[in-house]
């Protein structure tokens, strides 16, 4: 095994590819050599990385020779059309996009939840959904100790999710509005500024978004329990950066909320932010730039058995996609399993 690799960021130019190269800086991965692969739009820009600045290169079917780990996060178009190239090339994928999540010979893998799944990749692993991601990291601890029969979520996404464009968006619209300028929705169908969308891509017949069938069915692939109990309501609202959600679970014997709240202090990727008494719980602006998952408001609910209710804040750019992608990465080389 190598002491340092090659790795390859796909979508480097990008709101997660950005995080993604900032991340492996900042956790110290064992780095040979980065190449930012981006469209033909972004080659010939740079991207800092280690106090240099490296060039971006354009994403073509050759980009992967020697490379050992390529982060994909430029849109489940560019990922099925790109990640069987790397692979072929010898690299192992971490993709971040929706496109192979579902496959079965594909791992759906969050480090603290199902780390050994990563095993039996065949050359791709994927890197779960945001919402699902932040969701999981705060529910393990619960689900091993106690065992969790129904999950009702609704989530409050921020819009950097979409990538920078939507950033640009929910900024213009601002600034039009507070100005009495014309409102321009080029990203999302509908005003996002003072506003809440609930709709987070596309509709399904059944009247759920992608979204929230992605949240479904992926948590029950994380927790390898297809018979999980999920629903989910997904809506959009005017913050930069961190997802909310409502998380109310019904678990499969009575717990306590102190029982609850002393295993999310024992829990890996989580922080007890659960303070009601001095106005302390978890917000976006104070998880951004955590790696941490934020969980507080924890509380019985009387209306149904054996349910409780928990308020669950991360910083979607870094565990929901980059820290998430990295930490894989590391367990690659950590464990061997890159050979
Ligand atoms: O297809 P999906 O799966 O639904 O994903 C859609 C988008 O969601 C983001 C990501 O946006 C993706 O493009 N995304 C995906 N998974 C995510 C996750 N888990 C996620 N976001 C959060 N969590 P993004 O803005 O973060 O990243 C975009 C990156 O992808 C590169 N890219 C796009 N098309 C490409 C490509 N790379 C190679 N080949 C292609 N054909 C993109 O690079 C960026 O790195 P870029 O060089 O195209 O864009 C550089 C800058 O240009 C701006 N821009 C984007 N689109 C346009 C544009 N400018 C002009 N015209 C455009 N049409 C952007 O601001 C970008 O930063
Ligand atoms: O990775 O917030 O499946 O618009 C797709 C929707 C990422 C977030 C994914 C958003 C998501 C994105």
């Amino acid at each position: 095994m190598p002491d340092l690799y090659n790795i390859a960021v796909v979508g480097a130019t990008g709101a997660v590819g950005g995080v993604m190269l900032k991340l492996l800086e900042e956790r110290r991965f064992p780095v040979a050599s980065i190449r930012p692969l981006a469209s033909a739009r972004s080659a010939g820009q740079s991207v800092p990385f280690a106090g240099e600045e490296i060039e971006v290169l354009e994403l073509t079917h050759d980009s992967f020779a020697d490379i050992d780990i390529a982060l994909f996060s430029a849109g489940g178009a560019r990922s099925k059309e790109f990640a069987p190239a790397a692979v072929e090339a010898g690299a192992v994928v971490i993709d971040n996009s929706s496109a192979f999540r579902m496959e079965p010979n594909v791992p759906l893998v969050v480090p603290e939840v199902n780390p050994g799944d990563i095993k039996w990749h065949e050359g791709i692993i994927a890197n779960p959904n945001c919402s699902t991601i932040q969701m999981v990291v705060a529910l393990k601890p619960i689900y091993d100790a106690v065992g969790i029969d129904r999950i009702i979520v609704t989530t409050f996404q921020s819009v950097s999710g979409t990538g920078k464009s939507a950033m640009e968006e929910l900024f213009s619209q601002s600034e039009a509005v507070l100005e009495s300028g014309e409102i321009e929705c080029n990203v999302y169908p509908h005003q996002i500024a003072f506003n809440v969308l609930p709709q987070i891509e596309h509709f399904h017949d059944d009247g759920y978004t992608n979204e929230e069938v992605k949240m479904i069915n992926e948590t029950r692939k994380i927790f390898g329990d297809p018979q999980l109990r999920v629903t989910a309501t997904c809506a959009r609202v005017p913050v930069f950066t961190g997802h909310s959600e409502s998380v109310n679970i019904r678990t499969t014997r009575p717990v306590s909320v102190e029982e609850v709240r002393r295993l999310m202090l024992s829990a890996t990727g989580v922080t007890l932010v659960d303070d009601p008494d001095n106005l302390i719980y978890p917000m976006p602006i104070a998880a951004a730039g955590c790696d941490d998952v934020m969980v507080g408001r924890i509380r019985a609910d009387e209306s149904g058995e054996n349910s409780l209710n928990l308020w669950v804040v991360s910083d979607n750019l870094r565990k929901g996609a980059a820290t998430n992608a990295v930490q894989i990465a590391e367990l690659l080389v950590g464990t061997g399993v890159l050979e």
